[in-house]
């Protein structure tokens, strides 16, 4: 085929292409997003689309043309193509900006009112006491909820036909640890002879360790429920043990301790003698109150607060301390209650209803912690 008749087919097929192209690239022009772009793709190039058609329809041209205009065809739809391509990463990179910005987090804006978090009275409580005794150089020390009879009743001296001991008042698991029957402690004791068993292993190992100085908040269980018991409680007990602590310790230790957690400086307490099998002598406390207003320091009335005692010599023998070269005093005291006298909550239940009212009222900001600096 000879020039001139060459560029007669071209510019016949220019012009036979020359609609198709404007509608392709109106097409083009006319698309705002990614999904648009993926529709006017398929109207051009797909299996039926205008250029695709286009293309097949070459197959029927003359051998001598089919050439020259299937090139110009092929032209087109590298043009549609490209541009294709070209719309494709300029809606992608708009539609990534618009998300960027819709999705931008405003560090601005006021906080939703979220309910604030409470710290239970009985929490706070077990603080307080941490925070006074910690001022006296007590150590945290905490214990398990399960243990086996000896470490919850043997080791302290309650024979084995105590009352405490009856199925009535103690919860006996369906388990032993060792040989040893399981329960749920009846009292926090239990972290104070293991305290001194691992005291008395590492004496015995060589150099002395430090005097016990241990303070043991806790929940504790005892099979009883009613207006004034609740079958899990808390109580925090406390010891101390060296060579030379004497009675005179426990009581300048407690009557701080009360003076100090009731606020009153002047606080009366009385020591008045009575009985533990873990403790000899042994002595509950007293602390001066008005029974008529409730008032703790007024009135001449005496309200009991904590039990108390020096360490029964069995009790640290059944450890492995000699009683002869060492003794120490030791007490407990229940949580509910002095919480309820504290603050003036009057119904014992209502501790462990989770009632997020009740504790919005009686409980205690997080962010003040108990200090003794501000007063307990
Ligand atoms: C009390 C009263 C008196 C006490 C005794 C011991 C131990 F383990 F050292 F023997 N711990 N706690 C004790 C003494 C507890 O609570 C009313």
């Amino acid at each position: 085929m000879c020039a001139p008749e060459r560029a007669a087919i071209e510019s016949d097929e220019q012009a036979y292409l020359e609609p198709f192209a404007i509608q392709a690239f109106a097409a083009l022009d006319a698309v705002r997003d990614l999904k648009g772009l993926d529709a006017c793709r398929v109207e051009l190039l797909g299996k039926s689309g205008i250029v695709t058609r286009l293309l097949k329809d070459a197959g029927t041209l003359t051998v001598a043309e089919r050439p020259i205009r299937a090139a110009l065809r092929n032209r087109l739809k590298e043009k549609v193509t490209a541009e294709l391509e070209v719309l494709r990463a300029r809606l992608e990179e708009a539609a990534l900006t618009a998300r960027l910005s819709a999705e931008r987090l405003d560090i601005s804006a006021p906080t939703r009112p979220e309910p604030a978090g409470m710290i239970h009275p009985i929490s706070r409580t077990m603080e307080e006491i941490v925070a006074i005794f910690g001022a006296m150089g007590f150590a945290l020390k905490e214990g398990p909820d399960i243990e086996d009879d000896w470490t919850n009743f043997g080791a302290l001296n309650i024979p084995a036909h105590h009352p405490a001991r009856a199925m009535m008042d103690t919860f006996y698991l369906n388990a032993s640890i060792g040989n040893r029957p399981a329960v749920l402690r009846t009292h926090t004791s239990p972290v104070q002879i293991r305290t001194m068993l691992a005291w008395a292993k590492a004496q015995a190992s060589g150099t002395e360790p430090a005097p016990i100085r241990i303070i043991v908040p806790g929940r504790t269980f005892r099979a009883d429920h009613d207006a004034t018991h609740s079958p899990m409680f808390h109580q925090t007990e406390g010891l101390v043990i060296g060579r030379d602590i004497t009675l005179a310790h426990l009581k300048g230790c407690l009557i701080d301790f009360l003076r100090a957690f009731f606020n009153e400086p002047d606080l009366p307490v009385r020591f008045r003698a009575s009985y533990f099998p873990f403790t000899e002598p042994s002595m509950e406390v007293d602390i001066g109150w008005s029974r008529k207003t409730g008032e703790i320091g007024q009135g001449s009335d005496w309200l009991e607060i904590l039990g108390s005692g020096m360490v029964h010599p069995n009790v640290l023998a059944n450890c492995g301390i000699d009683p002869r070269n060492f003794q120490g005093f030791a007490f407990g005291v229940g949580i509910e209650r002095i919480t309820m006298l504290k603050y003036g909550i009057p119904d014992l239940r209502l501790f462990y209803e989770s009632d997020v009212r009740w504790l919005r009222h009686y409980g205690f900001s997080p962010l003040a912690q108990a200090n003794l600096h501000e007063g307990i």
